[in-house]
């Protein structure tokens, strides 16, 4: 479990039975490395009011445990996955294989390859098995996206997103009057 607001991880180590809660978006990533590329994100979602399921689950390092979390995902009333992965990233992917949850990738700039090929490790998903990707560590607009699919069943969780988006054309507008004059 992570204490995500610190950046700081509690425990990396797998669990063997995942802790049962109200979480509606469950945040998964490949390591503890990841954590910073997610906190603007996790923002957004604390913002929100939605408070995230947020664990670590390597595809490579702990694979029993990436399948039991995603595949137990829905039972526990997650509705999305957000998950964040750097290099060989496979975490998305393979989460998306074990669950029928909507899936959102998020690719973590972090190797030699500064995260082209998470990026394409992520996206180039086969024909049957999606999963929606963001721009590299762009996790602002995985939990936008998130919150946006629940939105479409939750009117609160809407208005939140709409009053977001209204608030960033006033920036947007205010930022372009100063550059104007
Ligand atoms: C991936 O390998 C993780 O998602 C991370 O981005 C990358 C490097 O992991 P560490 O070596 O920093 O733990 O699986």
């Amino acid at each position: 479990l992570i204490d995500f607001m610190d950046g700081k991880t509690q425990t990396s180590k797998p669990q063997s039975s995942i802790a049962s809660s109200r979480a509606t978006i469950g945040v998964i990533m490949g390591s503890d490395s990841d954590l910073k590329t997610l906190v603007p994100g996790l923002k957004i979602l604390k913002d929100f009011g939605i408070e995230p399921e947020v664990e670590i689950t390597s595809a490579h390092r702990t694979p029993e445990y990436m399948a039991e979390y995603a595949s137990t995902a829905a039972a526990r009333g997650i509705k999305v996955i957000i998950a964040a992965a750097g290099g060989a990233a496979h975490l998305p992917g393979m989460a998306a294989a074990h669950t029928s949850l909507p899936v959102i990738g998020v690719p973590v700039k972090g190797s030699p390859l500064d995260g082209v090929d998470s990026l394409y490790s992520i996206v180039q998903m086969p024909r049957g098995v999606p999963v929606a990707t963001v721009g590299i560590n762009n996790s602002t607009n995985a939990a936008l996206l998130a919150a946006r699919i629940l939105g479409a069943f939750d009117p609160a969780v809407k208005k939140k997103v709409e009053a977001y988006a209204e608030e960033a054309k006033d920036v947007n507008l205010n930022v372009k009057g100063t550059k104007m004059r």
